[in-house]
């Protein structure tokens, strides 16, 4: 195998005999030879889609796809030769529709039915994808584009389940992936992966719209990080539609619900919230799951990333839906969580309340726009000196406690917003307030970086400057697509000194490296004392 999709590669460079996630390699060819096969798919359905003669179906099942091979989604082989089988199904259908296209050795794969010998064609794909180019930089190129459009599906599979589509985004996703069979110089891929950052941008502006519309926009509250006595399950990922459903369908069952990870910032919306057995926050981020769960006297629901292999101790007890899958576990693929609350139901559940600390939640773009007269006046008046955004990925390894100890160490006189999962390394840390504004500001999911974007710029509209020159500092943390996506779109934004780690993707070759420091001035992150110092001068 060879995946350096991620930020956990192994040894910085590929995982080629295991993913450190825990992907088995015929996995990781099927996920391959499944990328290979939409690339096929993507040469008619751009055209198909272009006349305005794509099936709705085909759109929502190519984002699915994508969204499958994302860093902890599905781990697990059938699955994923499903989705094989059925791309290549479609391709087919839509190549009888005669379009002309220039069609490439993608368009003429078919799946064998042996497990073996298809893992043998994900091979071949491999080799196609990943390590046929003899251009470093292409190749870098193509693979960020590549791993920006798997976030950018992620997006836009979010927002398509609450019925926010737009079909700019899935244009692009079938352009993209029918260029990548071709050439093409480096100037034109730097700006497919500008592109992609605008295109993720207007699909975060369809997910905020999504969840927004359907939920509300999410109001400060306090999230119980203790328990009540009773049954219970934890909900983990990012899905909101899942979380809502298994709250209606719990109502009165005696369980309380909680949330783990990326769900955390749900108990913000008014719609969610309103649920009385909603009840508060179970454990840190994914990388923690296995203790955590482990511990957890209930059922386990994974919407989306990221599941990391389920230890035998809750294997009967956690389950999955949507893309996510891992061989072994039962996965609800109707949304009829009975099998969930059943098992919750003969589970001991806590034995009885523990109080805990609480932690604020709901400061997105609405919440924090809304008190922005009385921040704007602090900055003027000197109180607030600087803002920082702490966000991103956590991971597992070291070098991200970097991030705990800058927000541990930033000044009283600065204000923290943060969102997506790195969080978690300071989420409950007391950082006081400014007159009245809390020094530590949690956005959201990394879904809603949308949100801080729009806070951002609306900064820089009341300061009538751009916002490289508002007080702002972006310190990131990354670990997989969804994250990449969400760079492309900052640069494509023009966003620059954006501070990044724990390491640089492994993907970035040098020469594309030296064009991002050379137009974006992006840096990785040093420690914590010399960042600040130099984003401080003091
Ligand atoms: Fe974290 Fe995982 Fe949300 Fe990522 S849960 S690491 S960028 O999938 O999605 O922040
Ligand atoms: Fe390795 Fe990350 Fe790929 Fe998993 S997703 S195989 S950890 S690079």
């Amino acid at each position: 195998m060879f995946c350096r999709q991620c930020e956990q590669t192994a040894n910085q460079v590929a995982c080629t005999k295991l993913g450190v996630c825990g992907k088995q390699p015929d996995t990781a060819y099927l996920q391959d030879l499944l990328i290979y096969c939409l690339q096929g798919l993507s040469t008619y359905a751009k055209e198909a889609l272009r006349e305005n003669r794509l099936d709705n179906k085909v759109k929502r099942f190519t984002v699915e796809a994508l969204f499958a091979t994302l860093t902890n989604v599905n781990f697990d082989s059938e699955a994923i030769r499903n989705f094989i089988n059925e791309a290549v199904k479609i391709r087919e259908e839509l190549k009888k529709k005669g379009y002309n296209v220039k069609e490439t050795d993608a368009c003429r794969i078919f799946p064998v039915d042996s497990m073996e010998e298809l893992v043998k064609q994900g091979e071949e794909a491999n080799r196609k994808l990943f390590q046929n180019s003899s251009d470093a930089d292409i190749q870098s190129l193509k693979e960020t584009t590549l791993y920006a459009i798997k976030g950018i599906a992620a997006y836009a599979d979010h927002a398509a389940i609450l019925g926010k589509e737009d079909d700019s985004v899935y244009a692009f996703i079938y352009d993209a992936l029918d260029a990548m069979q071709r050439d093409g110089d480096m100037n034109y891929w730097l700006n497919m992966v500008l592109k992609a950052g605008e295109v993720n941008l207007k699909t975060m502006e369809l997910l905020d719209a999504a969840n927004t519309g359907k939920y509300g926009h999410p109001i400060p509250t306090a999230v119980p990080l203790g328990y009540k006595k009773g049954k219970a399950i934890v909900v983990s990922g990012h899905d909101l539609r899942d979380l809502e459903l298994l709250l209606q369908q719990t109502e009165g069952k005696g369980i309380y619900i909680y949330t783990h990870g990326e769900m955390l910032p749900c108990h913000g919306y008014p719609e969610l919230k309103k649920y009385k057995h909603f009840y508060g926050h179970y454990g840190t981020a994914w990388q923690n799951q296995q203790k955590e769960f482990a511990q957890f006297p209930g059922a386990i629901l994974m919407t989306t990333n990221c599941i990391i292999k389920p230890q035998e101790s809750y294997k009967d007890r956690i389950f999955t839906t949507g893309v996510v899958g891992w061989p072994g576990v039962k996965h609800i693929e109707d949304k009829d969580f009975t099998p969930v609350i059943e098992k919750a139901l003969e589970l001991p559940g806590f034995p009885e309340d523990r109080e805990g600390k609480t932690v604020m939640v709901g400061f997105a773009r609405n919440a924090v726009l809304s008190f922005a007269e009385k921040v704007i006046e602090l900055v003027k008046a000197g109180k607030i000196r600087h803002f920082f955004l702490v966000g991103g990925c956590d991971g597992a390894k070291p070098g991200r406690s970097y991030y705990t100890e800058f927000v541990e160490k930033s000044p009283k006189d600065t204000v923290i917003l943060t969102l997506a999962c790195g969080k978690f390394r300071f989420f409950d840390k007391e950082l006081g307030s400014i007159e009245g504004i809390p020094r530590l500001l949690d956005v959201g999911q990394c879904n809603d970086a949308y949100s801080a974007i729009q806070i951002a710029l609306a900064l820089s509209k009341a300061f009538n400057v751009s916002v490289n020159e508002l007080p702002l500092s972006l310190i990131l943390s990354w670990f997989e697509q969804k994250a990449v996506a969400i760079l492309t779109t900052l640069l494509y934004l023009g966003i620059k000194n954006i501070r990044l780690g724990p390491s640089l993707p492994a993907f970035v070759s040098p020469n594309v490296l030296k064009v991002l420091v050379d137009n974006f001035s992006i840096k990785t992150i040093k420690t914590a004392d010399e960042d600040l110092k130099e984003i401080l001068g003091s």
